[in-house]
């Protein structure tokens, strides 16, 4: 699906984008360059993940008391070694570190705050199904040469100054918005650069998917229940019966959405009380992504970017995609409809 009216790479489109922001020194340039340079090696392992037979359990076992497969832990290394050290960044949070990942002190410190998930649906990754790394970017609010704290990576949603994730499937993908529209990137190896792919990116108002994992249909809430049957009745409206897409993982589940419009919905259920997703690396810049492209991200009551985080992993409900549909579900979940 290639929407451009021109062709430009990604370093020449964010160099263009520093005139949207006046007095911008160029560092989140700089930043987003070492970024994807991160990214592309992900990809790289990734796609040579079979041949160099890296796949399968590691004896690791991550903050959440999951057994970590070895892609998980590079990724996660590339991410941190490709950004520690740029002066770019005060601080990191990542899924796989329980605490902050502090700036070695042999490094300028910078301004950002970079939070992510560096490869979510790590579940996927024997079965080749597409994964993704996910990222939220802030401004650091602790001052002076100390250590960074909580507060850095705590912050409500609505201050990211950038958001996105890369996709790892039949092509790598780069998806991000710095608050002006979402934009998509196609990395060309032939070249060795990322190719604006997708222009201005908006969902659907509407949309005739539903992503969510029906095994969990005996742990949901009545009123959520009777939203899923509402998608799958026959009616006239050409929209309902809804159609049903579930990959398992987030990113690929939440890129359709973005493209088709629908929802996901990974809601609380009685074993999960707060859901399973992470707020500040995965909801967080996934709702700012789907807000920029004109849809909606709540966690069944409560508009996700206004949510303060409590603790770096904590999870939360998510409800996301086209307008119609999450206030369609909103109503059925507050007993409206
Ligand atoms: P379930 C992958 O492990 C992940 O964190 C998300 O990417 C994905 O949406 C979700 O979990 C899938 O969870 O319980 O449906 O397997």
């Amino acid at each position: 699906m290639i929407k451009v009216s021109r062709f430009i790479t990604l370093d020449n489109f964010i160099t263009k984008q520093e005139n949207f922001h006046p007095g911008a020194s160029g560092e989140f340039t700089s930043f987003m360059h070492d970024l994807t340079f991160a990214v592309r090696l992900i990809a790289r392992e990734v796609r040579r993940a079979g041949i160099n037979d890296i796949i399968g359990l590691t004896d690791e076992i991550n903050v959440h008391g999951e057994q970590v497969k070895k892609l998980d832990m590079i990724a996660n290394e590339i991410i941190i070694k490709s950004m520690n050290h740029t002066g770019k960044l005060a601080v990191m949070a990542s899924e796989e570190n329980e605490e902050l990942i502090q700036i070695p002190s042999k490094y300028p410190k910078g301004k950002y705050v970079l939070v992510f998930d560096p490869l979510d649906g790590s579940s996927n990754i024997d079965v080749n199904v597409t994964i993704g790394t996910i990222f939220g970017l802030y401004k650091r609010v602790s001052t002076g040469e100390a250590d960074c704290n909580a507060d850095d990576v705590l912050q409500p949603g609505y201050k990211q100054i950038a958001a996105g994730y890369a996709l790892y499937g039949s092509s790598t993908v780069f998806v991000y918005t710095t608050g002006n529209g979402v934009n998509a990137f196609t990395y060309d190896p032939t070249v060795g650069e990322f190719i604006l792919s997708y222009e201005g990116i908006t969902i659907p108002d509407r949309g005739k998917y539903y992503s969510t994992n029906e095994g969990n249909t005996y742990k949901w809430s009545p009123e959520f229940k009777k939203y899923i049957n509402y998608l799958k009745e026959k009616s006239y409206d050409g929209f309902r019966p809804y159609s049903a897409r579930y990959i398992g993982s987030g990113v690929a589940d939440i890129h359709r959405t973005l493209l088709y419009g629908g929802i996901f919905a990974y809601p609380a259920d009685i074993n999960n009380p707060k859901g399973k997703l992470r707020l500040v690396y995965e909801c967080n810049p996934l709702a700012m992504l789907v807000e920029q492209a004109g849809g909606l991200a709540t966690n069944g009551k409560d508009r996700i970017l206004d949510l303060q985080p409590e603790n770096i992993h904590e999870r939360s409900p998510l409800f996301l995609g086209s307008k119609y549909d999450v206030e369609e579900c909103m109503a059925f979940l507050n007993g409206t409809k």
